[in-house]
């Protein structure tokens, strides 16, 4: 196999190991059908899941005290697609990437539609960036951007917007990603309730550019950078911009963008009763937006909300269809791998959630029995699902354990020598 480029039919498996996997496979499958399952339409709804990649988490993240880069990093767009397709090819689960703009910003949006078709890549949703101030830019987001007191700030940061929506239209997205960093740091600083209402105004417009096929995600944060008071703070705030927009905008649930034992169950479910659950930023945390791989911390969590979720499939609630994206910093691990394990993480969690008999919980539920409730979720969640995930990766061609292949590749080394890092101080580079 050749390291830097994986087919899917060159994803080499050990004899032996698929040997295990097809005796762990069918014990599980006879298991799951003694209890009235059926383990090809698991398998099958395993494989019609789908994540978007971050194009922003293929090089190593860092906190505001460091930053330990490793090698082989990609340095620019082209490089950063390569490594996303690398990871469909070992998941077949994550066939597009959702770009940060102007991180990711591509040069030749021509150029980048033939590199993603040619690895077989799509685009999900295009990310703003107005939380930082760019190279060349007019007018400061020092203290806000779409909260400005500043009409000549907001209209900047519209425009910002505007561009965003083209690129992604370009490139063949159907949803932009709105995160805004506004807030305050002091009490005084700014205007609780005007802000909240530039930023309703600033999104209108925005709102009012996208196509009609098109969804608007607003996404809410606590806190960081605004220690005090953060504008669109939390799923209630996000809420109310959605609503106050349109039927297309709706919000976004970034898992590390809750205060510590935050319910996000609740959240996801109160958001999908309203009709406005409209995307996920997958990560885990233990303090805040740690921005941890998917699973690594409160897996059980993880699967509760993915119980909510499947609920809300099995409901068929009207225009319920999220768009799963991760959202993770590497700041330890290698990228890539990170990935793979958020997307097993997250296969895992969809797994046990399809899992949980429905009928017996609500039965449980009407009459009041507190115990047998509980624990048919525990059942669903306690299931050791890795053999159907294997499964559904196997049936794409993908590798039965993606980690395990992707070091077997050599996939890093051979990038380390064709991607010298570039020196510290280099400007990005893009395609
Ligand atoms: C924010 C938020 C956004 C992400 C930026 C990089 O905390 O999670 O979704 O685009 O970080
Ligand atoms: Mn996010
Ligand atoms: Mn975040």
């Amino acid at each position: 196999m050749s390291a830097t480029n994986i087919a899917p039919s060159e994803i080499e498996q050990d004899t032996d190991e698929e040997r295990r996997h097809a005796r762990d496979f069918s014990e599980l499958a006879e298991r799951l059908e003694r209890d009235g399952w059926s383990a090809e339409e698991l398998v099958a709804a395993v494989q019609r899941f789908e994540v978007a990649l971050p194009s922003w988490a293929f090089a190593t993240g860092g906190t505001r005290f460091g930053r330990f880069p490793g090698s082989g990093e990609p340095r620019t767009l082209r490089e950063k697609m390569e490594d996303a397709a690398l990871v469909q090819r070992l998941t077949g689960a994550a066939p597009r990437i959702s770009l940060h703009i102007p991180w990711d910003e591509p040069k030749d949006v021509v150029e980048v539609l033939a590199e993603a078709k040619r690895l077989g890549l799509g685009f999900d949703a295009v990310n703003s960036n107005t939380f930082q101030d760019q190279p060349g830019q007019a007018l400061s987001y020092k203290l806000g951007s779409f909260s400005n007191p500043s009409a000549a700030v907001r209209r900047q940061a519209i425009e910002h917007h505007l561009r965003v929506i083209e690129i992604g239209k370009a490139l063949g997205s159907r949803a932009i990603t709105v995160w805004l960093a506004d807030g305050s740091n002091y009490p005084g600083q700014m205007s609780l309730r005007g802000s909240f209402e530039r930023v309703r105004e600033c999104l209108q417009e925005v709102y009012a550019a996208t196509p009609d096929d098109w969804r608007l995600f607003t996404e809410h944060k606590p806190f960081e950078p605004a220690f005090y008071a953060t504008v669109v703070q939390d799923w209630g705030s996000s809420l109310l911009l959605a609503q106050s927009l349109g039927d297309r905008a709706q919000c976004l649930v970034d898992l590390g963008h809750h205060l510590p034992n935050t319910n996000i169950e609740l959240v996801v479910a109160r958001l999908l009763g309203a009709g406005r659950l409209g995307g996920f930023h997958f990560n885990d945390s233990k303090y805040g937006d740690d921005d941890l791989t998917a699973g690594s911390i409160k897996p059980y969590v993880l699967f509760l909300i993915f119980h909510e979720l499947v609920l809300a499939e099995r409901d068929r609630l009207p225009g319920f269809d999220p768009a799963y994206m991760i959202d993770q910093s590497h700041n330890l691990k290698d990228p890539i791998e990170s990935l793979l394990q958020a997307l097993d993480q997250l296969q895992q969690a969809y797994a046990k959630a399809c899992l949980v008999e429905h009928d017996a919980l609500a039965e449980h539920q009407a009459t009041g029995d507190v115990i047998m409730a509980e624990r048919t979720l525990k059942r669903a969640y306690e299931t050791d699902v890795r053999p159907l995930v294997a499964e559904a990766r196997r049936r794409r061609g993908a590798a039965l354990d993606p980690v395990a292949a992707f070091r077997a590749s050599g996939y890093r080394a051979v990038k380390a020598i064709e991607r010298p890092a570039a020196p510290p101080s280099a400007a990005p580079t893009h395609l």
